[in-house]
């Protein structure tokens, strides 16, 4: 290219772009600073990418001589720190997610269909590391088996480009007319034991896959009107069922461990163990507790208006928190799958805070959708939008955790003297007879102001970005 351009008169047609950046070049090296393109990327166009703009801007040559005049975008726009998605942040979306086409109960797709294997190159270029699918994302509950290995051919072809990989995978029991009076808990018997079949087979396909971690979402696992069936026995026959699939599981030697995701209602009007808190005491009723889990999601909970993260936490401390759907949701409404953070800040800090602060190393799922409004660049702004949020909310979480105003004002709040201690602990009679001796001055405690209006409006500000 470069010799064909040093010939005088030099005309060729559809090149131009390509002529001016090999002229450039020649020049002056081209440094890149680009929020959602690797580095790769951008050395991949000859460029040299920056990720740190006011460090390089410092350290690049051509601001040595002070002639030179470099154009930036306004200041404020320069993100101080790198929020690109990295393969340790175990970003992951589910096909149905990125690949929703927008369909509502009130109007029909605004999307064109995205194939499997099409989708995994988006979400490779978004920059996630894996992505997870029910068995008929994948393959169409009718598709021949020509037609499946076919499928399946393509999608591991896509992953192995992206270097994507498929850490979770989950059934679909809700979508086929058959599932209209739920999978597990159908009055019918036949569907009972479809459902069991389906299951099956959808746990090879996940693990054919490499996925180590199977969620079940009971979505039609209810009723619309409670004469209709036994609130006792769908218990029973959920029961069973998991009680079947844990065995099928061992006896295949699959590594795999079950997540059990809870909804209060959608798409039925009400849906059985509606909540995490509901899910972790079920377990512990199942044949085989220590192999399953609870994958819990932030819309659900929210829809009915319940603190998320005390949920998860709850499960965190159960050691049952196998899995996370991340999303977003204003209460009291139809289920609104936003993207991660976009309603409720406050909320998704306290998540994120959590979620890093104990050290959850399982995957940072996305189980939301683009609005009906976006074309598939749209779908790209929201997927990076969910991983950008996240990762900025990590970000503060440190800066909370390293803040000294707000690390004193904490050890002021949970300062103990100690002096409570002998009635702490397990129980014994002395203590007992101690405790009852003992004298409290209520008012004096009752009268010491908390200080937790001063802790709030310090996060505030470090959440509104006026603090340090
Ligand atoms: C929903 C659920 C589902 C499940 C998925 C995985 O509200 O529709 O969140 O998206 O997470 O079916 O089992
Ligand atoms: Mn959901
Ligand atoms: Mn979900």
């Amino acid at each position: 290219m470069l010799d064909l351009l040093a010939q005088p008169g030099i005309q060729s047609h559809d090149q131009w772009q390509v002529q001016i950046q090999a002229q450039t070049q020649q020049r002056a090296d081209v440094y890149v600073f680009a929020v959602g393109l690797c580095d790769e990327e951008i050395r991949s166009a000859l460029f040299t990418p920056v990720r740190d703009l006011p460090h390089s801007l410092l350290t690049i040559p051509i601001l040595a001589k002070p002639d030179q005049r470099v154009d930036l975008p306004n200041n404020k726009e320069i993100p101080m720190t790198d929020y690109s998605p990295k393969p340790e942040h175990k970003f992951t979306f589910g096909l149905w997610t990125v690949g929703s086409r927008g369909a509502d109960p009130f109007g029909s797709a605004t999307r064109e269909y995205r194939t499997p294997a099409e989708l995994v190159y988006l979400l490779g270029e978004v920059g996630a590391y894996g992505v997870n699918f029910h068995d008929n994302d994948l393959i169409p509950i009718d598709a021949t088996p020509a037609e499946a290995e076919d499928i399946k051919k393509e999608f591991r072809k896509a992953l192995t480009d992206t270097g994507l990989v498929v850490p979770m995978a989950t059934t679909n029991l809700f979508s086929d007319p058959i599932f209209k009076d739920g999978a597990f808990t159908s009055n019918d018997p036949r569907v009972r034991v479809y459902a069991l079949q389906k299951m099956m087979n959808a746990i090879d396909l996940g693990v054919e896959f490499g996925a180590k971690i199977y969620v079940f979402w009971g979505g039609r696992e209810g009723t619309e009107t409670d004469s209709s069936k036994s609130a006792i026995e769908s218990i029973k026959r959920s029961r069973e069922a998991l009680n079947f699939l844990c065995d099928y599981t061992l006896e295949k030697r699959y590594d795999l461990k079950f997540a059990l995701e809870a909804k209060p209602n959608e798409p039925r009007a009400d849906i059985y163990n509606p909540t995490t808190g509901h899910m972790l005491a079920f377990i512990s009723t199942l044949d085989h507790p220590e192999m399953v889990g609870v994958n819990p999601e932030v819309a659900h909970e929210h829809m009915v208006g319940i603190n998320f993260m005390h949920g998860v936490a709850q499960a965190w401390e159960a050691g049952k928190l196998f899995h996370i759907d991340l999303n977003d949701q204003y209460p009291g409404r139809y289920d609104q799958d936003l993207r991660f953070g976009s309603r409720d800040i406050k909320a998704a800090f306290f998540l994120v805070k959590f979620l890093e602060d104990v050290g959850y190393t399982g995957s940072r799922h996305f189980d939301a959708h683009a609005y009906r409004t976006e074309d598939f660049d749209g779908v790209k702004d929201f997927a990076r939008g969910c991983m950008r949020t996240y990762l900025i909310l990590k970000e503060k979480a440190a800066q909370f955790n390293a803040d000294k105003e707000i690390q004193s004002l904490l050890a002021e709040i949970h300062a103990d003297d100690g002096k409570m201690n002998p009635y702490f602990g397990a129980y014994t009679p002395q203590k007992a007879a101690l405790l009852k001796a003992h004298v409290f001055d209520r008012s004096a405690i009752a009268r010491r102001g908390l200080r937790y209006e001063r802790l709030d409006q310090l996060t505030i500000d470090l959440l509104l970005g006026v603090r340090g």
